[in-house]
């Protein structure tokens, strides 16, 4: 029986990315005077290095201006990623990253329903905070059972770390919950620690191989080409037919 719902929180929650981490990791190269910027098409990229400050190191090889030694390096993409997850909780806080169409609804139905939901993340904790905050009211915390960050697990997607030490917190075995993912090493993460996982692609992740998923699609605001497919009549995907998936798991048998 379905216990829980794990949710991922970047490009999940919201679309984050684009509009969020990497607006702020050009507005944090601009204040301290460092001449590269990151497109949109460039972050796209660069989001198959997991981690705000993974992403900055792995990036800083392609320059020739980025400091020579390790520690420099280092200690740079720290003060970097600190300014970055400031601009990003600014971001926030002006209203403009909103929550991906569904995911207030699904929420609202797991708490009906009392369906355990706990967050699953490798991005840092003061982003998730300044998110659900803005979206969820100063109260948000006690909406999720569990809220595991970078902090906690710092060994990012595709690690199975962060599930592992939600499903630990929840005391659950990974047959008894799901987790909901938009990207590649989000969805590796999820099935590595033995959950099933439901995939809404998002702007960055639009289409990858993803067989093993529960489910895939684009919105969980709408029941349009959902593999496999949606219950007829129903507007969106909801607690009942995310059950229904389940039900059908091998992973939840
Ligand atoms: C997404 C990530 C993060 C964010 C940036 O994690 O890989 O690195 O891009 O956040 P998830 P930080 O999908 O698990 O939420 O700068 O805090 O790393
Ligand atoms: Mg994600």
């Amino acid at each position: 029986m379905l216990q829980a719902l794990l949710w991922d929180v970047d490009g999940t929650l919201g679309e984050t990315e684009r509009d969020g981490h990497r607006v702020a990791f050009n507005q944090a190269f601009e204040s301290l005077d460092v001449p590269w910027r990151w497109s949109e098409a460039y972050y796209g990229e660069l989001l198959s290095v997991t981690g705000g400050r993974e992403r900055l190191l792995h990036d800083m090889q392609r320059h020739s201006d980025a400091p020579s030694d390790e520690s420099a390096r280092r200690t740079l993409a720290e003060q970097l990623h600190r300014l970055k997850n400031a601009h990003y909780a600014r971001i926030v806080r002006e209203g403009r990253l909103p929550l991906r169409p569904g995911v207030a609804e699904l929420m609202s139905d797991c708490e009906r329903a009392g369906l355990r939901m706990g967050i699953a993340t490798t991005t840092s904790r003061s982003n998730v905070t300044a998110l659900l905050e803005q979206h969820l009211g100063p109260k948000w915390h006690s909406r999720f059972v569990t809220v595991v960050c970078a902090e906690e697990a710092p060994k990012k997607k595709p690690d199975p770390q962060v599930y592992q030490m939600a499903l630990a917190s929840l005391r659950l075995h990974a047959h008894e919950a799901v987790a909901i993912e938009d990207s590649p090493a989000g969805m590796q993460a999820a099935l590595s620690a033995g959950l099933p996982v439901i995939v809404t692609h998002s702007g960055y992740f639009p289409a990858f191989r993803s067989d093993a998923a529960l489910a895939v699609g684009s919105s969980l605001a709408q029941t349009e080409g959902w593999r496999p497919r949606a219950a007829a009549g129903a507007e969106r995907i909801d607690l009942s037919q995310i059950t229904a998936w389940f039900e059908r798991s091998p992973r939840a048998q």
